[in-house]
């Protein structure tokens, strides 16, 4: 039989019966319990395993496909992918649910209960790690093929506990209890070499051999990445770090020093041991520089090995491959397929560069200049000789061609050098990832022009082509349809099909309803009945979230002096009429941040004052939920009223938790920032809540002599918020952010905080009116379909990878 004539395989079942048999004979066989005996836990395993069966027939029907067609691949490497839990979406995107939620009952079991058993692989930080989690979910959606290539870190972001002490942090065991979604495939292991030196290679001065002197293995498991409403099934790779044999000692076992003797392969498997909550320690930093090389060298290899199943000729190499870096932590990824190429191929070098600079493009997702990596020289001499002799090279080749088209012009040569001088020799790996790729994009309108403009101005002067804008996107199933199923019902019901999961463009066609009160009543109901469901505060008051990463950019810190100021009004005229409000903050900040850690303490104090303050608390409520993550975010999404996006103009990349919070229908309060200024510009001025300083007038602010100082002296209310502050009320971390708004204020918070306090005064106004308020709320929906991560991965497609879908025959 020929195997690749059609998969052959036996047919999973379609009815509530057979899906009933399925799970019982993975019960079974494959879980190796009984009916009698079935625990919840053997329960949500057999039914993953079943979910996943059904994917799995799809997944061999996808690489059918891609085999066939040996097309040009998406190969995605991040240091981060932000799953989600995947139950609820495998459910979804498999048609599985009702037979599911049937087929569990009948074993004594309810969906619900078993979809919290489900927990998310917490493989990232934020912004950056979910963003590729929607990618790759529209990749496979677009029927692009793809590979997402990852670590799978044993322990994922921590997990976060807040007290009035602040924030705690915990060890993530994601995978304790075993994970039911990934296929380990130690067949495709990998041998990564670290330290070491290089030797010369006679008669051949571009080559080198590189005896490294510590070896790793990298074992690589995958997980299934459906697309929705088609049958392609792509796959994100992670790799695992395992010790080689030979570095368990066993003659110190023997002599009984157990610890020694494990030593070595403890060290080798601390590489995927933990996903850095943070950049800005040095401790750690070679084991963070480590785990970077370790998964470029694992999917290099791994993507070479693919294309050699159906190609020999490196010249196809470019044209078969396309390797999107995530930021600058896979940049390491251009010197090694240099080495790859010219080393252990022996391409020349000007033929390996060819190939690496087109296979490469990178995407850049900040612009504060301590988020932009640099290596120290001798560290990376030390843990990769051979990688730092070719990014001399290409740096002399590079500095070469900025000197021909820049006669004379030392300064430029100094600042666009891949290597720092002063005050100490550091590999800047954005140079290195502009100069080895052939496209560059920031992630929203307003970032890819400042990149240009600021951070990256000199390379964008020598190739102003290949400087791009794709602004990010967010999938609609995760963040809608299954955050939200109550309003995706409602629209569903609405546009008269649920096309518009597919196609976000379509619920425009909301607009048409906005005239029908009835469907705004019912609006309005499921907006309540989300916010009963997260149980927070009253679902009357006016919900108003911040949930993101604590950082000072995005300014926690402003929307804490608002709380104040609130709770000081009350007190003040008790008798007022105010609009009842829950402030909902959640979000995790690095663990040596100090700066965000005494923040997150300072809310929850005030949250507890207020709390227990009878004047304020009928009126006023702080909510500071535990441990924000993607579970979490599908809960408060759907309840918000109000979306706060009041970062610095000019500091937010993008954003994304802005894009999912209009989709559901929050109104924004934002400034001109990341992609707030494009969801404005959609969902229309009338019902966004714009203010504060753009970023010209904040960069402008801090070169004419930013005073704090002066925006405290005139404006009393702001000086009874930050005395209340520093008042001693709150303790020293009262003091700390107090002082450090007065000192510095390195994110001029003052000088937008009447703006702000005036802008939210209009969302009262709006929010009284409740008419008018739900009206803002369904244009806030029907015009967020250009958020999605559909239309991202379109543009990137059309613009930046060049690749086009390979359908996969449907099977009935
Ligand atoms: C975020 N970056 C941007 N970095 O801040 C946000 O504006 C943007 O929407 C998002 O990327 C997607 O483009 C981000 O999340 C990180 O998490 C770093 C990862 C490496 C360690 C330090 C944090």
């Amino acid at each position: 039989m020929d195997l690749r004539q059609g998969i052959g395989l036996r047919k999973l079942g379609k009815t509530a019966d057979e899906f009933q048999q399925d799970l019982l004979s993975n019960l079974y066989y494959r879980r190796g319990t009984t009916v009698e005996s079935a625990s919840a836990r053997d329960a949500y395993e057999t039914l993953s395993l079943t979910v996943r069966d059904r994917l799995a027939e799809r997944r061999a029907r996808t690489a059918a496909a891609h085999y066939a067609s040996n097309p040009r691949w998406v190969y995605y490497l991040s240091a981060e992918y932000l799953l989600g839990a995947q139950l609820e979406q495998n459910l979804l995107y498999s048609g599985t649910g009702n037979l599911a939620a049937e087929a569990v009952k009948a074993l004594g079991f309810s969906l619900e209960d078993l979809e919290d058993l489900d927990v998310e692989p917490g493989l990232g930080n934020g912004g950056l790690g979910r963003l590729a989690a929607c990618l790759v979910d529209s990749l496979a959606t677009r029927d692009i093929p793809a590979v997402g290539y990852g670590i799978r870190y044993d322990l994922g972001i921590f997990r976060q506990i807040i007290t009035e002490n602040g924030q705690t942090e915990l060890p993530d065991d994601w995978a304790f209890q075993g994970n039911p979604w990934e296929f380990p495939a130690p067949d495709d292991r990998q041998t990564v070499g670290f330290y070491g030196h290089t030797e010369p290679v006679p008669g051949s001065p571009d080559r080198k051999v590189w005896v490294p002197g510590e070896i790793v293995l990298g074992e690589p498991s995958h997980m299934l990445v459906p697309g929705y409403g088609t049958d392609t099934v792509n796959i994100v790779r992670l790799w695992s770090a395992k010790a080689s044999e030979a570095s368990f000692d066993l003659s110190r076992f023997s002599a009984g020093q157990y610890a020694e003797a494990v030593q070595e392969a403890v060290r080798a498997e601390n590489i995927s041991k933990v996903l850095y909550p943070d950049d800005s320690t040095e401790l750690g930093r070679e084991l963070r520089l480590k785990q970077q090389y370790f998964l470029v060298s694992c999917s290099l290899r791994d993507i070479i090995r693919r294309f050699r199943l159906r190609n020999e000729d490196w010249s196809e190499f470019a044209d078969k491959t396309v390797i999107q870096l995530n930021d600058t932590h896979p940049t390491i990824a251009i010197p090694e397929l240099m080495r790859l190429l010219v080393d252990e191929y022996e391409l020349d070098w000007s033929k390996a560069w060819e190939i690496t600079r087109k296979t490469f493009a990178y995407t850049c997702h900040t612009l504060l200049p301590e988020a932009l990596e640099t290596w120290p020289v001798r560290l990376i001499e030390k843990l990769l000789p051979r990688h730092l002799e070719i990014i001399y090279v290409i740096n002399m080749l590079f500095l070469r061609e900025v000197g021909a088209q820049f006669p004379g012009d030392q300064d430029r040569i100094r600042r666009m050098s891949i290597i720092q001088e002063e005050p100490e020799r550091r590999v800047r790996m954005a140079h290195l990832a502009v100069v080895g790729t052939e496209a560059v994009n920031g992630v929203a309108e307003l970032h890819s022009k400042l990149l240009r403009e600021t951070v990256l101005d000199d390379f964008a002067d020598l190739w102003p082509a290949k400087f791009q804008n794709v602004t990010n996107g967010i999938s609609p199933r995760r963040f809608i349809r299954i955050a939200n199923p109550r309003l995706s019902d409602l629209i569903t019901e609405g546009l008269g099909d649920d096309s518009w999961l597919r196609d976000l463009e379509k619920l425009a066609g909301l607009e048409s309803l906005i005239g029908d009160a009835s469907f705004r009543d019912r609006w309005q109901s499921i907006k309540r009945a989300n916010k009963v469901a997260l149980a927070a505060g009253d679902p009357d008051s006016l919900t108003d979230v911040m949930i993101k990463r604590f950082h000072e950019y995005k300014r926690q810190q402003l929307k804490l002096l608002h709380v104040v100021t609130l709770y000081q009004r009350i007190h003040a005229n008790p008798a007022g009429d105010w609009v009842p409000r829950t402030v909902l903050f959640a979000g995790k900040a690095a663990p040596a941040y100090h700066a965000a850690k005494d923040l997150i303490q300072l809310i929850a104090t005030v949250g507890a004052t207020i709390a227990a303050d009878p004047v304020a608390s009928p009126y006023l409520k702080v909510v500071f939920p535990s441990n924000y993550n993607v579970t979490l975010a599908e809960k408060i999404i759907p309840a918000a009223d109000l979306s706060e996006q009041i970062s610095l103009a000019g500091k937010e990349a993008s954003g994304t938790g802005n894009m999912k919070l209009a989709l559901n229908g929050a109104v924004t309060i934002g400034t001109l920032d990341g992609a707030n200024i494009e969801i404005r510009a959609r969902v229309g001025e009338d019902n966004f809540f714009l203010f504060g300083l753009d970023a010209y007038e904040a960069a402008q602010a801090r070169i004419n002599g930013y005073q704090p100082r002066a925006f405290y002296e005139h404006d009393a209310e702001l000086r009874a918020a930050i005395d209340a502050l520093g008042s001693g009320a709150f303790g020293d971390v009262g003091h700390r952010v107090a002082s450090s708004l007065l000192g510095w204020d390195e994110y001029l918070t003052l000088a937008d905080y009447r703006a702000y306090l005036d802008a939210q005064a209009q969302v009262e106004e709006a929010w009284r009116d409740r008419d008018r308020w739900i009206r803002m709320s369904i244009l806030n929906t029907a015009h967020s379909g250009f958020f999605s991560s559909d239309r991202t991965v379109a543009d990137y497609a059309a613009r930046i990878w060049r690749v086009a879908p390979v359908p996969v025959p449907h099977e009935d």
